[in-house]
């Protein structure tokens, strides 16, 4: 019991203590609410930036907010422990083949997985209800030198039990669901590097206690040669040993990186499905049987949860939106998008019902075991991490299968702004090469637009990717522009289009964009200007900021920010949205002029501004040349 006590000293006497100091504690928390608040702020600034660095879930683009239900938390849920019998009346919590390891007596844990009829820990345990964790003052020091050790505060996670409630995320659409009894089995699979103790523990923990672990065929760790952190070891092997299910740790000797660890956990699994999960999560009530089920009807179906968001920080847990899904931008970075209209249609705007999701984040996802090596199981040319999540999805989709996001499904991962660790080579070496691979194999005659705007990207090596193109050969699929016109209608790639390159005026000087991608410090004030066109082969890397497309719809856009104007002023670059009159162009091949539909206006060159801004303003009689515009160099056609 103590060593797992939540507690640095006994529950009696922090009670006691805590007694005593009432009134102090009144006046810490209305502290710790301002601080809170502080915190959640610079969280909501800093996470959603460029974080290629994540090790395993990419941190996501825009904002937070755009991640995050409408949840009216505030931070505080009523703690409650999930009542699986309320949804499984006649299911027994564990088989027959199960029941032995239930009745070995437990030495670190107290059988705590036992009692599910309804007991909760104590409202004031830390973390309870998935409310943020309160530091106590003689803490505060301590918990901020130790956050470099995993890049999140390892000593919220240390005061929280293990088994912490967090709230239902199901509506009661979802609730109403139901499932066979016959689901397929899972090997859930996750690889840790040199991940904190109580985390590791924690996300083991909430398997077990949201799980209906007779679906549970084996859970299968990979220690993707952790450094210097003994409790990997014995202590971890000790509490594995209690749990109610198998559970196998395989240790690599070398560092492998994420994808050939999980696809050496992969080799010894014999569930039906494989399910990876990362290692810094917490499983929410419900959250397996959704994504077997899926899998069960659809045996080509990779079924992802939401994510819910743990903050590094302090622990607490915000529900994640079930109105985003997962897109990529120009430079092949994974982004959450708003789910488009078409998709709320298709789904008859039942939000308990999964969405067809372009791509996936990559670190938690269910798929059919034998599928996932039909399919090509992972590309073993990939390093490390990144790229591999966006390879699988086109690769799924371009041979047949599908991607899903269930709304039902929740788990928790816990973002952070940066990784701890190390990339052997170098962080921007292993992502370039991975997505080097992944442009080769599966992008087509897309390659073309993608190393003009990443022109870096051309010259790294990408290593022999014969055998991914044969597999690709003979599991027949399609190609990438299938993939953007029927899944992926919304990209930011060019699909249906006037031209895709520069822009330019009478005197040789091109639309050029700046801070487009200015995304690492959530900083990205992108702008527009004029400047002397340049030359692709000469300045490969500038140039491929006056790379822009003129769509059909008359959309002029960089990535996902599209030109838009209003009446005698100078155009701004925005959010591309669908149906906003403002954003639309039309192209006259004749006079030269692009007419701002909206305001029946013309773009302009604005002489009287030395840095080249450009305008809309009135159309001039007879034509002249700041307003002749000529759509040169394509890219590709
Ligand atoms: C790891 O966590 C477990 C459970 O909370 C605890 O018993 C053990 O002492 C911890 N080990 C370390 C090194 O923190
Ligand atoms: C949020 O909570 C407040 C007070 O608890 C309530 O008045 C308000 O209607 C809630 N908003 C939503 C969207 O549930
Ligand atoms: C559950 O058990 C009750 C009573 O034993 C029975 O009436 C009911 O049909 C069962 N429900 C299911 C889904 O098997
Ligand atoms: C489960 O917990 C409840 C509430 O704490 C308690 O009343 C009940 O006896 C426990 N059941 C078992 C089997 O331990
Ligand atoms: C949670 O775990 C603790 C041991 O750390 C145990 O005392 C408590 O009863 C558990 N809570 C529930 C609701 O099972
Ligand atoms: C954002 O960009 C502006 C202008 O480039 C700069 O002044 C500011 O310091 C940047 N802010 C951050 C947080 O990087
Ligand atoms: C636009 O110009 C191009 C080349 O100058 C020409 O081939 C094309 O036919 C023109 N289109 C229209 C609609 O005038
Ligand atoms: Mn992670």
């Amino acid at each position: 019991m103590n060593s797992f006590s939540p507690y640095h000293s006994t529950p009696t006497d922090v009670f006691l203590k805590r007694f005593r100091s009432w009134k102090r504690q009144y006046l810490h928390i209305i502290i710790y609410t301002s601080l809170f608040w502080i915190f959640v702020d610079v969280f909501f600034i800093m996470l959603f930036s460029d974080c290629t660095k994540e090790i395993i879930l990419p941190c996501q683009s825009s904002s937070l907010s755009s991640l995050l239900a409408n949840n009216n938390n505030s931070g505080i849920i009523e703690p409650i422990i999930p009542i699986r019998r309320r949804k499984y009346p006649n299911r027994t919590l564990y088989n027959s083949q199960t029941s032995n390891a239930i009745t070995k007596t437990s030495r670190i844990i107290n059988k705590w997985w036992e009692n599910q009829s309804g007991a909760t820990n104590p409202p004031s345990w830390h973390g309870e209800g998935g409310r943020a964790v309160v530091i106590p003052a003689e803490l505060q020091e301590q918990s901020k030198k130790r956050f470099i050790e995993n890049q999140f505060n390892i000593l919220a996670s240390d005061l929280m039990a293990l088994n912490r409630s967090i709230k239902d995320q199901r509506s009661s659409k979802c609730l109403a669901h139901k499932f066979p009894s016959d689901l397929p089995t899972t090997s859930i699979v996750i690889v840790f590097h040199n991940e904190g103790n109580s985390t590791l523990l924690r996300t083991l923990t909430s398997i077990i206690i949201r799980s209906p672990i007779q679906y549970i065929h084996e859970i299968i760790m990979v220690d993707d040669a952790s450094i210097n952190r003994e409790y990997l070891k014995d202590t971890l092997d000790a509490f594995t040993k209690e749990l109610p299910v198998p559970v196998h740790i395989l240790r690599n000797n070398d560092r492998l990186g994420l994808m050939k660890s999980r696809l050496r956990g992969a080799e010894i699994a014999k569930g039906d499905t494989l399910t990876f999960l990362d290692a810094h999560i917490e499983c929410s009530p419900g959250w397996l049987e959704y994504l077997l089920y899926e899998v069960k009807k659809d045996r080509t179906a990779v079924v992802c949860p939401i994510i819910d968001v743990i903050n590094d920080n302090d622990f607490g847990y915000y529900t994640g939106s079930d109105m985003t899904w997962g897109g990529f931008n120009w430079r092949l970075n994974f982004r959450w998008y708003p789910v488009p209209q078409r998709e709320e249609v298709r789904r008859n705007g039942d939000h308990s019902l999964p969405l067809l999701s372009p791509t996936m984040a990559g670190g938690l996802f269910t798929i059919n075991r034998e599928y996932f090596y039909e399919i090509g199981a992972y590309d073993p040319g990939m390093e490390v991490w990144g790229g591999e999540n966006l390879e699988m999805s086109f690769r799924v989709w371009q041979c047949g299968g599908r991607v899903l996001i269930h709304p039902c499904s929740h788990v928790g991962h816990v973002f952070r702004k940066q990784t701890p660790y190390t990339f052997p080579g170098g962080t921007g070496t292993v992502i370039f090469h991975n997505n080097k691979r992944l442009v080769e194999v599966w992008l087509d005659k897309y390659k073309d637009f993608i190393y003009a705007i990443m022109p870096e990207l051309k010259r790294v090596q990408a290593g022999d990717v014969s055998e991914r193109l044969a597999l690709r050969d003979r599991l027949k699929c399609k190609d990438f522009q299938w993939y953007l016109e029927n899944i992926y209608p919304e990209t930011s790639l060019p699909i249906n289009f006037h031209h895709v390159g520069a822009i330019r005026t009478e005197p040789m000087s091109c639309l050029t964009l700046h801070n487009v991608f200015g995304s690492q410090k959530g900083n990205r004030t992108a702008t527009l200007n004029i400047e002397t066109c340049l030359d692709r082969t000469e300045s490969p890397i500038n140039a491929a900021y006056q790379i822009v497309i003129y769509s059909k719809k008359g959309e002029i856009r960089f990535d996902d920010l599209c030109f838009e104007g209003s009446v005698n002023s100078v155009v701004k670059l925005q959010k591309c949205t669908e149906g906003n009159q403002k954003q639309i162009w039309n192209y006259n091949n004749e006079t030269k002029l692009m007419k701002h539909v909206n305001s029946n206006q013309c773009l302009t060159v604005d002489e009287k501004k030395d840095n080249g801004k450009v305008n809309v303003g009135p159309c001039v009689e007879g034509n002249h040349a700041q307003q002749r515009w000529y759509l040169e160099r394509s890219v590709i056609t």
